[in-house]
């Protein structure tokens, strides 16, 4: 039995927070949901009182304190076993981990030219080429884990590995990075998704502005 309690950052903008946060309602494991704007020049001094990294995401489990997006997630997964939150297979279950970890540690281009923003109006951005190198490696992932999957989601079912890449998955929508068709029925399955849809809702609703991250 678990006592989660998730501290997000807010849900327009804070893709780290995402990750966990769709896993959990993807696979319906109660927790409780803390959430601590950012909106701060220099962060928010209040993370100070949950968070050793200053960072959110960050889950609390009794006494146990789990920062750090990637961390939580293999937590929640140690917790839940039997809720398929890596792929059952061990090569499947590598390859997931490769994903998700490269996902974590890459793409500096991408994050830094694209800021997730769901509130913001669909609109084509033009993007320089190391941006483009990104873009093109992360279709590729896409497309190689959904051709050998058969989809909807990158391993078939619902995995870490669609969480770790959910806020690209935002990311591309909301900034049109790619015609691929790989895309459109991944976003589909992601977008479409009941955990997805209520981060959306609640995420359009914020008022805070994040300067930074309006480009
Ligand atoms: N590697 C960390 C990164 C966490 C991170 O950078 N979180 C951002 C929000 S999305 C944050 O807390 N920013 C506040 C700050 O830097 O003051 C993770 O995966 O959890």
């Amino acid at each position: 039995m678990t006592d989660f309690e998730l501290f997000i950052g807010n849900k327009n903008y804070s893709s780290w927070s995402f990750r966990p946060w769709i896993a959990l309602e993807h696979k319906d494991i109660p927790f409780r949901e803390k959430l601590v704007p950012f909106d701060f020049e220099n962060g928010n001094p209040n993370f100070r009182a949950f968070s050793p990294s200053m960072k959110v995401p960050v889950l609390k489990d009794g006494n146990l304190t789990v920062w750090d997006s990637l961390a939580i997630l293999e937590y929640v997964a140690d917790c839940y076993p039997q809720k398929g939150l890596w792929p059952e297979d061990r090569g499947a279950r590598a390859w997931a981990r490769a994903i998700s970890a490269e996902m974590h540690s890459g793409f500096p281009a991408l994050r830094n030219a694209c800021p997730m923003n769901m509130r913001r109006p669909v609109e084509v951005l033009s993007v320089d080429e190391a941006v483009k190198s990104d873009i093109d490696r992360i279709v590729k992932i896409w497309t190689e884990c959904l051709e050998a999957s058969g989809g909807p989601f990158l391993f078939g079912e619902f995995t870490i590995a669609d969480a770790m890449y959910a806020p690209v998955v935002s990311r591309f929508a909301t900034y049109s990075l790619s015609q691929d068709p790989v895309f459109k029925p991944y976003h589909d399955a992601m977008s479409g998704s009941n955990a997805w849809k209520t981060w959306e809702a609640e995420a359009v609703k914020e008022t805070w502005i994040v300067a930074v991250d309006e480009i």
